[in-house]
């Protein structure tokens, strides 16, 4: 009987423990000194970025939008891959990626730690591809690269420095934690470039995100997850590109094994 007992009480506990399988990653509020995400909005975007949407997670200055994209998969929507799924935050994640990606840009950095940016390669290189070193405190940044080695390559991004790497999928990170936090940024409307015609237009416009990294391990000393210590633009083009055979065979691992994933003003 006390067996019994016991065996409900640690069934009810694994229950309680099993950890989320969709939503949001959460966001501490910075040090003194060190700037929250609608700050950093308002800085990069410019106007008064102010708390938006069901959640109260994206943030709007009345034109420019940003969305927050999902961190871990949302069961509700079923198990769907999306190459581009960030254009439809729901039932995507950030922690796979597939676009034409184009280009990549430090826009802010709240830390001590020196910050580098890249990837790794499908669902499981764990080489890491350095893009840019980020220089520079605060938003007087510097680091950019042209993405064009990986437009339609699947990836996950990542960021270095300080010997050691974080990913954006969390099962990669050596403390198993979600590192990057992902928004969608829309309503900029800027002219892009087509077959050397610039175009104006909302549906041509380049696919943009920023992405914001956590640079410290859980239990390292001042972890904080703070989420500023390297913000990162990312701009794709709104058309899913021909993958590479290498990018279709993950793809078709990612569909049939898991769940899907995925310069400014
Ligand atoms: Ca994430
Ligand atoms: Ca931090
Ligand atoms: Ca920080």
């Amino acid at each position: 009987m006390r067996w019994m007992k016991l065996c409900a009480v640690v069934c009810v506990s694994m229950v309680c423990s099993v950890p989320a399988l969709a939503g949001f990653t959460p966001i501490n509020p910075p040090p003194v000194n060190e700037a929250t995400h609608q700050q950093i909005f308002s800085a990069v975007y410019g106007g008064n970025f102010v708390p938006t949407g069901l959640l109260n997670l994206d943030y709007s200055n009345g034109t420019v939008t940003a969305t927050r994209v999902h961190d871990f998969p949302d069961p509700s929507v079923g198990l769907r891959f999306e190459p581009l799924s960030l254009i439809n935050t729901y039932g995507s994640d950030d922690q796979l990626w597939l676009a034409d990606f184009q280009f990549a840009s430090a826009e802010a950095k709240f830390a001590v730690f020196e910050q580098n940016f890249g990837y790794f390669e499908g669902e499981d290189g764990m080489t890491y591809h350095k893009l840019f070193d980020q220089s520079g405190l605060i938003y007087n940044v510097s680091g950019e690269a042209n993405l064009a080695e990986v437009s339609g390559k699947l990836i996950r991004w990542a960021r270095g420095g300080e010997d050691r790497v974080v990913s954006s999928r969390p099962s990669d990170n050596e403390d198993g934690m979600d590192h990057m936090v992902t928004y969608l940024i829309t309503g900029l409307d800027e002219p892009m470039v087509i077959d050397g015609q610039q175009v104006r237009g909302q549906q041509n416009s380049l696919i943009r995100w920023l992405v914001f990294f956590e640079d410290k391990f859980q239990g390292e000393e001042k972890f904080d997850f703070d989420f500023n210590d390297l913000v990162v633009e990312i701009t794709a083009l709104p058309v899913i590109p021909e993958p590479s055979t290498l990018a279709l065979a993950a793809l078709g691992s990612v569909f049939g094994l898991r769940r899907r994933h995925p310069r400014h003003a």
